[in-house]
């Protein structure tokens, strides 16, 4: 299973085409919208968010609500498009009143696209650079969080740092997979305890009101896996050089780990493996889960935990310095409407990249024609590795 996406952000539309999905899944428009709206709330957001109300159209792939196994492409509309139709035309001269962006921001892709491309006007970059197409990247995972659903596979995110405000937990790897979704999903700012919620809140108010924006840190959670999903075999089958790859494809993503992540290298080894023990119902078990789920590349069968690092957002209130690529002077860099803080926003699209990866390991290990197949495929494998039978 594969997405390509296509679209600017403030041209009519954003579209992205999903191959390789099995036949006989259950899609839901209203499943997907779900998941848009959240990438679309966090307290922090800019004035873009009230103009859209990013909804999916689904063009292909799909008859009465299931899928066929062709590809599934999928609409988002650009409200904001319609405001921008003489700046961003596909086709004809550019307008006489065009105003290029010749000040690029430190921190976004302005002035390394705009050398890289050969354009003198760094809006041919920040369009597509922007980060308004992970609403693409929502739409089509929410084909594998659908997939996944169907198997017992459940992926969520929560906020454990804003600026400097942080989650004080105790035992992290094992507090995650607990968190309850009603908690994260009713704090503006995904996390789950109320107070330090609104602690966080604060920071992002403060900043707002100082013309600067906040970075922070998530965890994203995915529970209900099988051991076994990727592969030690290969460089490129490793579970966390793939889930690490998607991660840091996503706009702003500084930093990646996984379970205890950099504490493990501070730590003794026995201090750090997670010990194996049998049980009669379950097979296979680990007692802790400082490995975050992964060893040797592969699933354990215990929770996933990743914890990502968001760099706070380039567009700034008051601009840092930069060269103004006509006159080669130093100017400030150009300043336009942003979000204070997307960290939330960050979260929910780094659970779509995590659970695209997830079910394209799932459909490399049980088949990829049929749900039917699949799920046969999963109830023999899962009774062989309990038993242990050979
Ligand atoms: C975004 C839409 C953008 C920005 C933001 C993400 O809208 P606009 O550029 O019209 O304000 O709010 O993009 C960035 C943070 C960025 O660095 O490009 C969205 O829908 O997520």
């Amino acid at each position: 299973m594969h997405y390509i996406t296509a679209g600017e952000s403030h041209g009519p539309v954003l579209t992205t085409i999903v191959s390789g999905v099995p036949a006989g899944l259950k899609v839901s428009e209203a499943q997907i919208n779900t998941d848009l709206e959240r990438r679309q709330c966090g307290y922090g957001r800019g004035g873009r968010q009230a103009i859209e109300a990013d909804k999916v159209k689904i063009l292909s792939g799909m008859r009465f609500g299931k899928s066929l196994g062709s590809p599934i492409a999928l609409q988002i509309t650009n409200k904001d498009g319609e405001n921008w139709c003489h700046v961003m035309a596909a086709m004809g001269a550019p307008p006489a009143d065009l105003v290029r962006e010749v000040t690029p921001r430190p921190g976004h892709a302005d002035l390394v696209g705009a050398l890289k491309y050969g354009t003198d006007d760094c809006r041919n970059v920040l369009e597509r650079a922007s980060a308004r197409e992970t609403a693409a990247r929502v739409a089509a995972a929410g084909i594998a969080r659908e997939f996944l659903a169907d198997l017992g596979v459940e992926v969520f995110s929560y906020v454990v740092r804003i600026g400097e405000v942080e989650l004080v937990e105790d035992q992290p790897m094992l507090a995650a997979p607990d968190y309850k979704p009603l908690d994260i999903e009713t704090s503006e700012v995904r996390c789950p305890d109320s107070g330090t919620s609104e602690a966080m809140k604060a920071a992002i108010d403060e900043a707002h009101e100082a013309g600067e924006s906040l970075g922070g840190v998530f965890r994203v959670v995915a529970t209900g896996l099988l051991p076994g999903l990727g592969s030690y075999a290969a460089p490129a089958e490793r579970l966390n050089a793939r889930l690490g790859g998607a991660l840091f494809s996503i706009p702003a993503v500084k930093g990646v780990e996984f379970g205890i992540g950099f504490d493990a290298a501070m730590r003794a080894g026995s201090d750090v493996h997670d010990p194996i023990a049998i049980n009669k119902k379950a097979g296979f078990v680990r007692i802790g889960n400082n490995a975050g789920g992964l060893e040797g590349g592969m699933t354990t069968g215990m929770p996933l935990i990743a914890t990502v690092a968001m760099k706070p957002i380039p567009t700034l209130a008051h601009p840092l310095p930069t060269v103004n690529m006509d006159t080669l002077e130093t100017e400030e860099a150009s300043t336009e409407r942003s979000d204070t803080c997307a960290v939330p926003a960050c979260a929910v699209v780094a659970e779509s990249e995590v659970a695209f990866v997830l079910a394209q390991a799932y459909l490399e290990k049980f088949g990829r024609d049929t749900m039917v197949d699949i799920k046969a495929a999963i109830r023999a494998y899962k009774q062989r590795v309990r038993t242990m039978s050979r």
